[in-house]
């Protein structure tokens, strides 16, 4: 927990909303702060001064720094997501709200789909902050709960201690596993201690994954080849249900689900396809068009901060706050139909 109380050297060129609201008079309300964690506003800003190249820049090491540091996440968060102080987030988790019909049944474009939700442990440090010992004790905790799992979601947890890199690379080449966490997590203190207390646990058919101990405590994710859409959300609602018999996730009526990168704050669900779009691909300007229309993210297909490859795209919902888990996958399965209409017509 570092105590500069200086105003931190942030780079000209700088375009994060880190750079953009953390004034010097912000700065100043802020710098002798701490919540009951010891988390300061050195800490909350780390990873956005040491990566001028962040979107964001700003973690949050508790539930309490989004009441601590307000004066910096409020204005953060209306602007990446629209959502103000006095909106209320609602959840909706019954996939029998979600209108999406498998828009490609002969698989011409959708290749698979995947849908995650981050969740954090209630009365818990996040992962910028927790000890050692109970980041440990989270992952006893949860994969004691994933192991009860039966059905369908039945499966086996693997820890990344001691994990071999022969089963690693597989785990990352399907998709499956996480990375060693990157340089903007590093610098939030997201990888301390790596790869003790992260594992992944998955079912027999590997459709359904939870990750543990990466950027939030848990990323819980349905995923399946083709476009079935609806069966992808069902079966993650249905996991949800299951784990939280066991387990209380952090939630407050305001922002939702609370998550270490308020980009994920509310939902803290991500719903996407990879998608071949090759003709659309061409004309990035069109693609984008259409993308802003739907509320939807282009990534690459190796994850965030990754590159789209042979003309395949990782299409997924933008919003998460504000809007509820049947409206973000709503917004993916809307989006999607709208471009496999354009692609088709080029
Ligand atoms: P997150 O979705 O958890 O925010 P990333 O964007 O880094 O994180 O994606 C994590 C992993 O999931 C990456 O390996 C990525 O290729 C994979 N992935 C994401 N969406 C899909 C999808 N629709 N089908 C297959 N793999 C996917
Ligand atoms: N690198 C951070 C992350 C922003 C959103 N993505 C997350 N949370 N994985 C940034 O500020 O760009």
């Amino acid at each position: 927990m570092s105590l500069d109380n200086r105003f931190p050297m942030l780079a000209e060129d700088c375009n994060s909303l880190l750079c953009k609201y953390l004034t010097p008079e912000v700065f100043d309300a802020l710098k002798d702060r701490k919540t009951n964690n010891g988390f300061s506003i050195q800490d909350v800003i780390k990873s956005g001064v040491e990566n001028i190249d962040s979107g964001i820049g700003v973690y949050a090491g508790d539930e309490l720094s989004y009441h601590t540091f307000s004066e910096l996440f409020d204005p953060i968060i209306k602007d990446y997501h629209g959502f103000g102080v006095d909106d209320i987030h609602q959840s909706n988790l019954n996939p029998d709200d979600l209108n999406a019909p498998n828009p490609d049944p002969d698989n011409h474009y959708i290749i698979s789909t995947r849908i995650r939700v981050g969740r954090n442990i209630d009365g818990l440090p996040l992962g910028t902050a927790i000890s050692k010992k109970d980041r440990n004790l989270i992952e006893k905790k949860v994969s004691i709960a994933l192991n009860a799992l039966t059905g369908e979601l039945s499966g086996t947890y693997y820890p990344l201690s001691g994990m071999s890199e022969i089963v690693r690379e597989q785990l990352i080449s399907d998709h499956f596993l996480f990375k060693a966490g990157d340089r903007f997590l590093e610098s939030a203190g997201l990888n301390r201690n790596w790869p003790e207390g992260r594992g992944i646990y998955h079912n027999d058919n590997k459709t359904f994954l939870v990750w543990i101990n990466e950027e939030d405590q848990l990323r819980i994710i349905s995923m399946q080849m083709g476009g079935d859409i609806k069966a992808v959300f069902t079966r993650l609602t249905t996991a949800i249900k299951e784990i939280e018999k066991k387990v209380t996730f952090s939630y407050n009526d305001h922002i939702g689900y609370i998550t270490s990168c308020p980009t994920n704050l509310g939902t803290a669900m991500r719903a996407s396809v990879h998608i071949k779009l090759p003709k659309l691909g061409a004309d990035m300007e069109r693609f984008k068009t259409i993308t802003d229309k739907y509320y939807l993210q282009i990534r690459g297909i190796h994850g965030e901060h990754s590159d789209s490859e042979g003309g395949i795209y990782d299409i997924s919902n933008k919003r998460r706050l504000g809007v509820t888990e049947v409206q973000c996958v709503q917004d993916m399965f809307d989006g999607v139909v709208a471009l496999i209409t354009v692609e088709k017509g080029l």
